[in-house]
């Protein structure tokens, strides 16, 4: 970071990602502490559970899909630049100008036409102009979010696309398949988009979903509880994500649909149709290994990561926690906001202060001052290391410079 002083206030001129410069301007809003995961890339380090699951992914794919001779259906990219212009990030997958998913207050942005990508749904279009017809994609994403066991700003996604020309798609129906046609002038419904075919549209999303849910399996085994439900992305119709019975609760795994016409059109593939998904490595790490907290992903203690090595095979595995077995400690915070206030502000501030004690803030209360009008927010703050106990003089320590962060930096009022 370079900055110099402007009207007092401390403005960013240069900002260094991934040994590349970039100007700042009034979108900037990437933190020093986000800056230090880019290029961590949990997902290439040997032995790192996010590369186990991810390799276990892949291997799948290679050995379930095959062309002829052998040769894997699906390419596989892990390597591309988190570092994404703002067309590819939206544009490209048809997000409105105005869709909330493009704020600043949800994402980092470098300055107003890049961004740190916020889901490898990024690299769809590229890839698909470049002519690949299946590929896997696994990358670093990053996000502005809440703070609880299972959300981290940064993490981990592996999108699979694939497309299919008529004869590729038909080709297993039986009877007089010479009538079937990809394509048709008709009508939007919830179940296809206006000019795909219904036999198009539900045989993609047949093999959308045994092709998710039999990687499922390969990772969890057969009588793991998976539910579909109905979703929307500006870049798929129709769309579902799929949810996982995790410690009793539905945790959300991935994201998918049937792609847009728009966007094979636009990538010069006309005359396919494909589907997409993206899904959350942390997640299904976590469910795989029985990890409680998405922070031990980053730790990079020994204890953590010297469960994951020298394993033959992912199911082999069984963590154990070190997580400390005291209650974790819970503090309040509550302060006057502003108008133009986000609450993902406050949780970015809490993310910059935090070495590493913060397991999930809440939000527990809100009201408006009857006089005054204002509005208050009260937090929750839990405080809980992933490998031992706190004292309180760290808690409060720590409680205390939040505190003041957000006095200073948040323009809020503290009622304190
Ligand atoms: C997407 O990111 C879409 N790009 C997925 C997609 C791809 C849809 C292709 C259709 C076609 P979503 O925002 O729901 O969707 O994120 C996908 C997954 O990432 C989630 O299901 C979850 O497993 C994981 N995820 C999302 N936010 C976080 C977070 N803050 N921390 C950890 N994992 C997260
Ligand atoms: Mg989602």
């Amino acid at each position: 970071f370079t900055s110099t002083h402007k009207n007092k206030v401390d403005r960013l001129e240069r900002v260094s990602v991934a040994g590349k410069d970039y100007d700042c301007d009034e979108w900037t809003n990437i933190t020093p502490k986000i800056l230090s995961y880019v290029g961590r890339n949990l997902h290439t380090q040997k032995d790192h559970p996010i590369y186990i699951v991810k390799e276990a992914i892949v291997q799948h794919f290679y050995s379930s899909y095959v062309k002829s001779r052998g040769v894997p259906l699906f390419a596989v990219f892990d390597n591309l630049s988190p570092v994404v212009t703002v067309k590819q990030n939206f544009d490209s997958l048809l997000t409105p100008k105005d869709h909330v998913s493009r704020n600043r207050s949800e994402n980092y942005y470098i300055n107003k036409n890049t961004v740190l990508r916020a889901h490898t749904s990024a690299h769809e279009h590229e890839l698909i102009r470049s002519g690949l017809s299946a590929f896997l994609m696994v990358g670093d994403v990053y996000r502005r979010d809440t703070i609880d066991a299972t959300h981290f700003p940064v993490f981990h996604q592996l999108e699979g696309v694939r497309l299919f020309n008529s004869q590729q798609l038909f080709s297993k129906c039986e009877g007089n398949t010479a009538d079937l046609t990809l394509f048709e002038n008709g009508q939007e419904t919830a179940d296809k988009q206006m000019c795909h075919t219904l036999e198009t549209s539900k045989l993609l999303e047949f093999n959308l979903k045994q092709t998710i849910e039999d990687c499922v399996k390969h990772l969890f085994g057969k009588d793991v509880e998976c539910k579909w439900v109905e979703a929307y992305f500006p870049f798929t119709h129709p769309s579902f994500e799929l949810e996982i019975k995790y410690n009793g609760e539905w945790i959300e795994m991935l994201g998918c649909g049937i792609l847009k016409q728009q966007i094979l059109n636009e990538a010069g593939a006309c005359d396919q149709v494909a589907w997409a998904f993206g899904l959350g490595l942390e997640r299904l790490s976590m469910k795989l290994f029985d990890i409680p907290d998405i922070r031990y992903m980053w730790t990079t203690d020994d204890s953590f990561l010297s469960q994951f090595k020298n394993h033959e095979d992912f199911k082999s595995i069984q963590f154990k926690p070190i997580l400390s077995k005291q209650p974790a400690v819970a503090n309040d915070i509550a302060f006057w906001i502003p108008n133009d206030y986000a609450m993902n502000d406050f949780y970015d501030l809490v993310r910059s202060v935090d070495d590493g004690l913060v397991q999930t803030v809440t939000l527990v209360d809100t009201f408006v001052h009857s006089e005054s009008g204002k509005q208050s927010h009260c937090y929750r703050i839990y405080y809980r290391h992933t490998s031992r106990a706190l004292t309180q003089a760290e808690v409060n320590n720590l409680h205390n410079r939040i505190k003041d962060a957000a006095e200073s930096q948040l323009n809020v009022k503290g009622r304190w």
